[in-house]
């Protein structure tokens, strides 16, 4: 082998010795190796909770493992397993739906790893997880009714457009909606089926809600659980023929940036804010309890509501 070839692979080796070298010490010295078990991508809402939550780990130096379980608990289920068995100093769950996880979240415990509920919560016993950092979605949904009825003088026929059968987003956003219209007997939901949190999802269910009332004409109002099947829901409304924040009020929650962009344009006219960024306040959850120190058992991430008054500007703020 000539010299220079001789060199040359010399210095490809000690190059690549430094660059595992300097790998490991980067690894090394991260602050802390979480697990993430995330729902899907099924909403804009979900997607900017992700880049949030990645971003932030990021930030602080965490090695995060992210797992997308494409909307499915057995995805989300194996994904904890396999952080456990990585031994993570930590784990965020988003929990697509609200039951089936006792068996997991007790082997969590067992294996000493503290699991943050990220999002959504689940029907267990508060000692199987750390804490839940989330919106108070039955608050959410009081709200939406509470403008809906103030905007109708409480007499409206809604139809309701829910989230994912199951969760506890969309169990709750119902919950709280029916306990304010409960006051208001001409202000009731005529109509309700889920249309998965997806715009699609919101899109066919409305399509249906319009063909079974009379093309539309007696419904006053459309409440869906987040505002991607709000923006479905817009489009089976055009098509219809009818203008929809109009012929018929939309309410919904999220507030995604095209949900300002659609109420600026006349076509939708409420949203609640969901706060995406809760990866600060889990991270720091678990630093709390490494520490030996109390973490509450809620830490609530609540949003005001929007109007179309400052959508066009909300708007301009949250997609440049
Ligand atoms: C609620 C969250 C919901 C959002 C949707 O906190 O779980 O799931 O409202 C998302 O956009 O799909």
């Amino acid at each position: 082998m000539s010299y220079s070839m001789k060199h040359l692979k010399t210095r490809v080796c000690s190059t690549l010795a430094m660059a595992v070298a300097l790998g490991l010490s980067a690894t090394a010295q991260a602050e802390m190796l979480i697990g993430f078990s995330q729902i899907g991508s099924e909403s804009g809402w979900r997607t900017s909770e992700t880049a949030s939550i990645k971003a932030e780990a990021e930030r602080r130096g965490i090695d995060l493992k992210f797992s997308d379980a494409q909307q499915k608990q057995e995805n989300q289920i194996k994904a904890v397993r396999s952080f456990i068995a990585q031994g993570v100093d930590g784990i965020l769950l988003a929990p697509v739906v609200e039951t089936g996880w006792d068996q997991v979240l007790k082997e969590a415990k067992g294996a000493g790893i503290p699991v943050v509920l990220i999002d959504r919560g689940v029907d267990a016993d508060e000692s199987l997880y750390l804490t839940k950092v989330a919106s108070d979605f039955v608050q959410e949904g009081a709200l939406a009714a509470a403008w809906l009825a103030a905007e109708t003088n409480g007499v409206c026929d809604v139809v309701e457009l829910q989230g994912t059968v199951g969760s506890s987003a969309a169990n709750d956003r119902k919950e709280g909606f029916e306990s304010v219209i409960g006051n208001f007997p001409s202000l009731s939901i005529i109509r309700s089926q889920s249309g998965n949190f997806t715009r699609s999802g919101g899109k066919e269910v409305m399509e249906s809600f319009l063909k079974a009332e009379n093309g539309g004409k007696s419904i006053c109002a459309v409440y869906a659980h987040n505002d991607d099947m709000a923006l479905g829901a817009v489009q089976a409304i055009k098509e219809a023929g009818l203008k929809p924040g109009e012929d018929i009020l939309v309410v919904s929650i999220d507030a995604v940036p095209d949900i300002f962009k659609a109420m600026a344009d006349g076509d939708t006219n409420a949203t609640i804010e969901l706060n995406p960024h809760l990866g600060g306040p889990a991270f720091d959850a678990i630093k709390t309890a490494k520490s030996g120190r109390e973490v509450p058992k809620w830490i609530k991430a609540n949003g005001p509501l929007y109007l179309p008054d400052t959508a066009a500007e909300e708007y301009k703020k949250r997609s440049s």
